[in-house]
C-alpha cells in the first residue's frame, strides 16, 4: 500500500502502522480499471438496462440491472441504537514508562511498542444524520489493536453516568431519544419524557450536571477529555489487582462553544465536528491526548466517602492523582466512511490480560449489550472478521460458519478436545498470554436491590457545581432554564427545581426565575416510582452526605491550559483595497503559532490588495459564518474598510462573534468598521492596551504589537466575562 499524502497538503504523510498494513490486503482502487460485476464480468454498458426495443419493457433476464439495483436496496444497516452520529480516525498509543508494578497487559510493559488505535467520536441521542452540536454526552471509543489481541476503551467525554444499573438503560434511551409518537425532537434532551425520567431518577443528578455545562458542546472533538467512566482494575504478573479509573487528557485543553453558537452551527455546518477532525488530520495536525490512570491499591476500595463501584461517581484528582502514562496521537482519516467508522464494533468487554472488571452493575450490564448489539447492527457473528475489528494476531479457535464468513478454516477438526487434530488449537497458560479472570472472592446471596453506599445523589452534584468559574454557573443556569423552558409539563418542572435545590439552592432559584416557578419546600425524594413495588421507600431515601471536598479545579474548563492558538480558525475580513502588510503580517505571525486564517470578502476567488497582490478568498459571507470560526481580524486599507463597514453580513459577523465571548482585533485603520457594531459602545472610554486584553479586544496601528496581543487574546480561547455586563443584540 502506498505511503498516503494527505489531500490538502501534500508533505504531510499519514503514517502506517500494523492495523493500517493488514486493512491495505482488503482495499479496492479503481483508478486505470476496467468495470466488473460482483462475479467478475466485464461491464459493456453500465448506463442502459436491457429492453426490448429502445423504447421497450425491461427485460428480467438484465442480471446488471437486477445485481446493481439489488446491492443498491441493501447498503443500508441499521444504526446504532445509541451514539448512531460518529466519526472515527486511526493512530497509535505510545507507553512513557513501562507499568509491570500494577498491569501484566504488554502494550502497558513495553515503551518500545507503537500501538495501533482506531478512535470512534460520537453524540449519543441524536441519528446518524443529526447535528454535531446537538446538547449531549459525546462517546470516546477507543481500540487498542495490541498484540495480545483487541483492547477497547470505550468511553465518554464526561466521567459519570446518568444511571446507576443497566437495567435502566433502554428506559433512558427511550426517554432522550425522539418522543414515539411524532419522534420529535431529533438529538435534543430539551423535550418533556427526558426531563420525566430525570426528574423522579435523582440518581441522575451528578451526571445532568455536566449534560447542562459547556462539556455538552465541545468546541473540537480534539479538545475533549476522555473518562472510561467505571472503575477497572488492573491486575499484575503477580496476581496482584489495582482498581483504576482511565482518564484522556487533550493536549489542546478542554473547550466548548456558546449555546447560542451551537445552535447557529447546527445550521450553518452540521458537520462541524467531523469536518475539524478529519481537517486536522489532514493538515498534518494531527490531534494528541496522554493517557491517564487514577490508581487505589485494593486494600482502599472502601477508604473513600463514596462507593468505587458507583458510576455516578468520580474520584476527585485531589484525592487521587492522574497518573500520565503514555500518548495517543491520531494520524490517519480513514478511507472509506461505512467500511470503517460505521462497521467499527466497540465492546467493553473486549479486554487483554492485565486488564480485568469490576462489579459495578453498569459496567456488567454492558459486558452484555454491546456483543449482542454487533449481532442485529452488523448482521451475525462474524461482525469480528470485518477488517476494521479484525485484530492483529492471528485467531485460532473451533467457532464454525454463519453469516458472511470469511475465513477458510482448514481441516476436519472444530471441536476441543480432539484427537485427531493433536487437541490444536491448544488453550495458552496464563504463562503464554492466556487470559485469566482476577479471581475476586463473592460470597453473597442472590437479590435484587441498591446497596446503600449508593444513595448518596448529590454531594457530587454539587462538588462539581461549586467547582466551576461563574460563566460557567451562568451557562449551567441558562441550560437548564433552556432545556426546562422547552418542556411543557409544570409537574416536571417543578419536581426537577426540587431535585436542583439539592444540589444548590441558588442555582435552583436561578432557573426557578426563568421560569417564573417556585422551589418546592420540601422536594419528594426520593420519587416513589424509581424504587421495586415491594421496597421500603425508606430503604431508597438518598443519603445526605456533606462531601469534604468543596471544589476540585480539575472539573471546571476554566482552569485548562489556554497557551496555545494551534488549530485555531481566525477569519479576515477584507475587500479589494485591504492593506498588503496589514493583512499579511498578522497572518504570518497567527500561522507562526499554527492557527489557520482564512479570508473572507464580499464575493468569492480572490481581493486585490493595496499592491495588487492577489490574495485567495477561502468564504464568501454567503457561505461563511463567524460561529465556524474562533476569532476575527479586520485589515486595514481605506477601500477594503469602507466596503466592509457598508456590508450588513460583516458587521453581523463581528457582533456575533463579540456575543459569543471571542477575540477580536483591528488595524486601527479598520476602527469605523469597529464604530459601526453594536459592541462599539461597550468599548471603555478608558480604552488603553491593558484593557483591550480584558476583553479579547485588540485595536492598534502597530501590526507587530497587534499580532502578539491577538495570539494573546486567541489562547483563552473565549472572553466568558463580557458575556452578561456586555450582552448586544446578535
Ligand atoms: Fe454504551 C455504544 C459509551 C453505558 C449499550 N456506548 C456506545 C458507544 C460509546 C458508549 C462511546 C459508541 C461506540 C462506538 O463508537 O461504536 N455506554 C458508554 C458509556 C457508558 C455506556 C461510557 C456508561 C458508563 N451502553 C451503556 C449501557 C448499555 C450500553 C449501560 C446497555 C446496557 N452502548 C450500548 C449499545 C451500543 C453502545 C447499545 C450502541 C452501539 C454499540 O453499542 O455498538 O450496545
Amino acid at each position: 500500500m502506498a505511503k498516503r499524502k494527505a489531500q490538502q497538503n501534500p508533505e504531510v504523510d499519514q503514517p502506517e502502522n500494523d492495523k493500517v498494513r493488514s486493512l491495505a490486503q482488503h482495499m479496492e482502487d479503481s483508478t486505470g480499471e476496467l468495470m466488473n460485476t460482483n462475479t467478475g464480468v466485464r461491464v459493456n454498458d453500465d448506463q442502459n438496462s436491457l429492453k426490448a426495443g429502445d423504447r421497450g419493457a425491461s427485460l428480467l433476464e438484465d442480471f446488471i440491472l437486477r445485481e446493481k439495483i439489488t446491492h443498491f436496496d441493501h447498503e443500508r444497516i441499521p444504526e446504532r441504537v445509541v451514539h448512531a452520529r460518529g466519526s472515527g480516525a486511526h493512530g497509535v498509543f505510545k507507553l512513557y514508562e513501562p507499568l509491570a508494578q500494577y498491569t501484566k497487559a504488554q502494550f502497558l510493559n513495553d515503551a518500545s511498542i507503537e500501538t495501533p488505535v482506531f478512535v470512534r467520536f460520537s453524540t449519543v441521542a441524536g441519528s446518524r444524520g443529526s447535528t454535531d452540536l446537538a446538547r449531549d454526552v459525546r462517546g470516546f471509543a477507543v481500540k487498542f489493536y495490541t498484540q495480545e489481541g483487541n483492547f477497547d476503551l470505550v468511553g465518554n467525554n464526561m466521567p459519570v453516568f446518568f444511571i446507576q444499573d443497566a437495567i435502566k438503560f433502554p428506559d433512558l434511551v427511550h426517554a432522550v431519544k425522539p418522543e414515539p409518537d411524532n419522534e420529535i425532537p431529533q438529538a435534543a434532551s430539551a423535550h418533556d419524557t427526558f426531563w420525566d425520567f430525570i426528574s423522579v431518577m435523582p440518581e441522575s443528578a451528578h451526571m445532568i450536571m455536566w449534560l447542562m455545562s459547556d462539556r455538552a458542546i465541545p468546541r473540537s472533538y480534539r479538545m475533549m477529555e476522555g473518562f472510561g467512566v467505571h472503575t477497572f482494575r488492573l491486575i499484575n504478573a503477580e496476581g496482584v489487582s489495582h482498581f483504576i479509573k482511565f482518564h484522556w487528557k487533550p493536549l489542546l485543553g478542554v473547550h466548548s462553544v456558546a449555546w447560542d453558537e451551537a445552535q447557529n452551527i447546527s445550521g450553518k455546518d452540521p458537520d462541524f465536528h467531523r469536518r475539524d477532525l478529519w481537517d486536522a488530520i489532514e493538515r498534518g495536525n494531527f490531534p494528541e491526548w496522554e493517557l491517564g490512570l487514577q490508581i487505589v491499591p485494593e486494600e482502599d476500595e472502601f477508604k473513600f466517602e463514596f462507593d468505587l463501584l458507583d458510576p455516578t461517581k468520580i474520584i476527585p484528582e485531589e484525592l487521587v492523582p492522574v497518573v500520565r502514562i503514555g500518548k495517543m496521537t491520531l494520524n490517519r482519516n480513514p478511507e472509506n466512511f461505512f467500511a470503517e467508522t460505521e462497521q467499527s464494533a466497540f465492546h467493553i468487554g473486549h479486554v487483554v490480560p492485565g486488564i480485568d472488571f469490576t462489579n459495578d452493575p453498569l459496567l456488567q450490564g454492558r459486558l452484555f449489550s454491546y456483543t449482542d448489539t454487533q449481532l442485529i447492527r452488523l448482521g451475525g457473528p462474524n461482525f469480528q472478521e470485518i477488517p476494521i475489528n479484525r485484530p492483529i494476531v492471528p485467531v485460532h479457535n473451533n467457532q464454525r460458519d454463519g453469516y458472511m464468513r470469511q475465513t477458510i478454516n482448514r481441516g476436519k477438526v472444530s471441536y476441543g478436545p480432539n484427537s485427531l487434530g493433536d487437541n490444536y488449537p491448544l488453550q495458552a497458560k496464563a504463562s503464554e498470554g492466556g487470559f485469566t479472570s482476577y479471581p475476586e472472592r463473592i460470597d453473597a446471596r442472590k437479590i435484587r436491590a441498591r446497596s446503600k453506599s449508593f444513595l448518596d445523589h448529590f454531594s457530587q452534584a454539587k462538588l462539581f457545581f461549586n467547582s466551576q468559574s461563574d460563566p460557567e454557573k451562568n451557562h449551567i443556569i441558562e441550560a437548564f432554564s433552556f432545556e426546562l423552558g422547552k418542556v411543557q409539563s409544570n409537574d416536571v418542572r417543578r419536581r426537577m427545581l426540587g431535585i436542583l435545590s439539592m444540589v444548590d439552592k441558588s442555582l435552583a432559584a436561578a432557573v426557578a426565575f426563568a421560569l417564573r416557578l417556585s422551589v418546592p419546600e420540601d422536594p419528594e425524594l426520593p420519587m416513589n416510582r424509581s424504587i421495586p413495588a415491594d421496597a421500603d421507600p425508606a430503604d431508597y431515601d438518598p443519603i445526605i452526605v456533606e462531601g469534604s471536598l468543596t471544589a476540585s479545579s480539575a472539573l471546571s474548563m476554566a482552569n485548562s491550559p489556554k497557551d496555545s492558538i494551534k488549530t485555531r480558525k481566525i477569519a479576515f475580513l477584507a475587500a479589494d483595497g485591504v492593506d498588503s502588510n496589514s493583512l499579511n503580517s498578522v497572518k504570518t505571525a497567527l500561522e507562526a503559532e499554527g492557527a489557520i486564517v482564512e479570508v473572507i470578502a464580499p464575493r468569492l476567488n480572490y481581493i486585490l490588495s493595496t499592491t495588487d497582490e492577489e490574495i485567495h478568498v477561502h468564504h464568501s459571507f454567503l457561505t461563511a459564518a463567524s460561529v465556524l470560526y474562533d476569532a476575527v481580524y479586520v485589515p486595514g486599507g481605506t477601500n477594503s474598510v469602507a466596503t466592509v463597514e457598508a456590508d450588513a453580513d460583516a458587521v453581523h459577523f463581528l457582533n456575533e462573534a463579540f456575543k459569543h465571548c471571542k477575540a477580536i482585533a483591528a488595524d486601527a485603520g479598520a476602527m469605523q468598521v469597529i464604530e459601526s457594531t453594536y459592541f462599539a459602545r461597550k468599548i471603555p472610554a478608558d480604552f488603553s492596551d491593558d484593557s483591550v486584553l480584558l476583553d479579547g479586544i485588540v485595536i492598534s496601528d502597530d501590526t507587530a504589537k497587534l499580532a502578539k496581543q491577538f495570539i494573546t487574546a486567541i489562547a483563552q480561547h473565549r472572553f466568558w466575562e463580557r458575556e452578561k455586563p456586555r450582552k448586544i443584540p446578535a
